[in-house]
This record gives structure tokens, sequence and C-alpha cells, in this order.
């Protein structure tokens, strides 16, 4: 009897995100309606990457995006859609895309309230090989009904109202949180509806694994190597940690928001901003992560309190489990003394 509540008790990302919005008597439904398009896009780009094996959609497609990386078709294809299904909401103003290096400016008749940083399809390098790839995306709020300037949108990731990320793997499962917890959802390709899988995800207060890319160690600083070497050579008699490490970003933190442990992208000698992309990477992750009940740090401070001077301005990362990040910045407080 309970598996049949179960099944005709479905709960859809829509139903999830109206109860969400009962809870706000103030809200006109316009969050409801940017994010049902945000869905709509990871309907679509979900059977597109899917589909890219068959559509020899796989393949570089001559151009090179801004970031000087080979453009995949996939990654056109997704940015795309994105960008159309975010105007045609009606209800954003300005759109940071990883795609693209100028801001888009919704037109005035199409404007609404809200900003949409996103990254199409990251990971976007493991395309090819049937790796996990993920769009990631987060929502500020307009300041006022100003006509926008770019300054709107070089918020700290503190002012995000909503973040979250679809991974594209063995299932389509969408992770986001509007402020009040995390919850993911997975598509039911038959009914093409999100499904309520994982509500209120917490991280675990500690976990067993380390996700850091070793063959950057040489370039390290003093407390990210100390950190790896505890994670290897424990000195307090506990077992040492796994390391995984996909290589894309939305896989490893997924893993990570579930099994607990840390997820690290720290500055080097070759980059010492990192890697990450602190609009539509760096925030969104870490926004999930606090509100999973985990951390995100920058080496320096809380990644939340950043505030980006630039659109495409990169940062250090290292977010997951909470005692575990207070390991890392324990050793990062050290080393400033
Ligand atoms: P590296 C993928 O290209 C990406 O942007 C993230 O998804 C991923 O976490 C990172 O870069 C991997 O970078 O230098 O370890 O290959």
């Amino acid at each position: 009897h309970i598996a049949d509540a179960q099944r005709t008790d479905l709960m859809t990302i829509t139903r999830f995100v109206l109860n969400e919005q009962s809870k706000h008597p103030e809200s006109r439904g316009d969050f409801t309606i940017l994010l049902s398009h945000i869905v709509l896009g990871c309907k679509f780009v979900c059977s597109a990457v899917n589909k890219a094996g068959l559509a020899k959609l796989i393949g570089l497609a001559g151009e090179t995006n801004v970031q000087g990386e080979e453009q995949k078709k996939l990654d056109v294809l997704s940015n795309d859609v994105f960008i159309k299904a975010l105007k045609s909401s009606g209800r954003t103003c300005i759109l940071v895309s990883e795609e693209d290096e100028e801001a888009i400016f919704v037109e005035p008749s199409q404007r609404g309230k809200y900003c949409v940083v996103f990254d199409p399809l990251d990971g976007s390098s493991n395309i090819d090989c049937g790796v996990s790839i993920g769009t990631i995306f987060g929502i500020y709020m307009m300041k006022d009904n100003h006509e926008p300037i770019i300054e709107d949108v070089l918020q700290p990731g503190k002012n995000m109202l909503a973040a979250g990320y679809c991974m594209y793997g063995s299932s389509c499962t969408l992770v986001i949180s509007t402020g009040s917890g995390v919850n993911g959802f997975t598509l039911d390709p038959s009914l093409g509806e999100f499904i309520l899988t994982h509500p209120d995800i917490k991280i675990p207060k500690k976990g067993k694994i380390y996700s850091v890319n070793e063959g950057n160690a040489k370039n390290w600083d003093g407390p990210t190597a100390s950190y790896v070497e505890k994670c290897k050579f424990p000195k307090d008699g506990s077992s040492a940690k796994s390391l995984r490490y996909i290589g894309s970003m939305v896989a490893d933190v997924h893993r990570t928001l579930l099994y607990g442990g840390t997820f690290l992208y720290p500055a080097d000698k070759k980059s010492p901003s990192g890697k990450l992309r602190v609009l539509y990477e760096v925030f969104p992750m870490s926004f999930l992560m606090e509100q999973a009940g985990g951390q995100a740090f920058t080496g320096k401070e809380r990644a939340l309190d950043l505030i980006p001077t630039k659109l495409h301005e990169r940062s250090p990362i290292f977010l997951g489990s909470y005692d575990d990040i207070e390991e890392i910045k324990a050793l990062y407080a050290a080393e400033g003394k």
C-alpha cells in the first residue's frame, strides 16, 4: 500500500516550488515561472546529451569560446537553449553565461526582475568519453528596478536567492536550493517530470573522501599540501581518506554533497586565483553546500562573502563537510600567523 501511495503521490519540482511559493504570500509566482523555464532548458539539454553519441553532436564545433577552449557542439546548443528559455520566461533582465564574454541585457519588452548566472554545460571536455556533465546556475534579484547595469550581477554569493545544478549522468538529477535547504529531483523520462527523490539533503559533518587534481601538487601552497598530506598519511591513527576525482565539477560536487568529504580547486603557482569561476561555479556550489550544512572557503574567506569585480573572475575553492573544511581553515589561519 505504501508503495502505491508513493507512486501516486508524486511530488514534482513544479508542485514543490509552488508549495515553497505559498510560504511567501507576497510573491506573484514570478520565481516559479522563471524556474519552470530553467527546468525546461535542463530537460532539453538532458535529451540532447543523451543522444549526443548517436546524433554525432560529439566533436568540435570548430569555434572557440571566450575561455579559449575548443567549443563542442553541445556547448553551443546548451547555451542557446538556456538563453532563449530564460529570455522567453519574461522574468530575467541580465544573463551571464560561461560561454559569452559579455553579459546579455534582455530587451525591455521581455524584461523581469531576476539576474541569472549560469554555466550551460560545465565539464564539457568530458562529453566525448561519457562522463557526467552538468548545468550550474545562480539567481539574483535586481537591487531595484533601475535600468540594468553590470554591477547588478557583481553581487556577493550570499545575495543569491537560489542556486542549483542539473547533472546529466546515468540519470538526470536537478539539485536546487531556494534558501531553505537543498532538494534533489530526478527526471522520469516517461513522465517528462522531475520527481522529488532526495528531500532535504544534508551533507555528512565529516567525510572519508577528498577530491582534488593531484596533478597540480607541485604548485600547491603550504596549507593545501599539508591538508592533502594529512588525508593520505593521517598522524592521529585514523585511516587514510579515499581520493575521488572525476574532473567534472557537477559530478564531483554531487558526490561530495551526498557522501561527504571535500572538493578542492586550490590556487597554485600557475593559477593564483585557481581555475573555477566565481559567479557560475563557485557561488552556486557554495550556496548549496551551506544550505546542506557544509561550508565553502576560498583560502582567505567564506566563499559567499566574495564580491566579484569581473564577470568571469576565478577563485580558489574548498567546499564540503563542515568539520573537514574547519580543518582546512585552521591550516590557512596557522599559515597567516
Ligand atoms: P582540471 C571542467 O573543465 C572544469 O571546469 C570543472 O568542471 C572541473 O571541476 C575542472 O574544470 C577540472 O579541472 O584542471 O582538474 O582538469
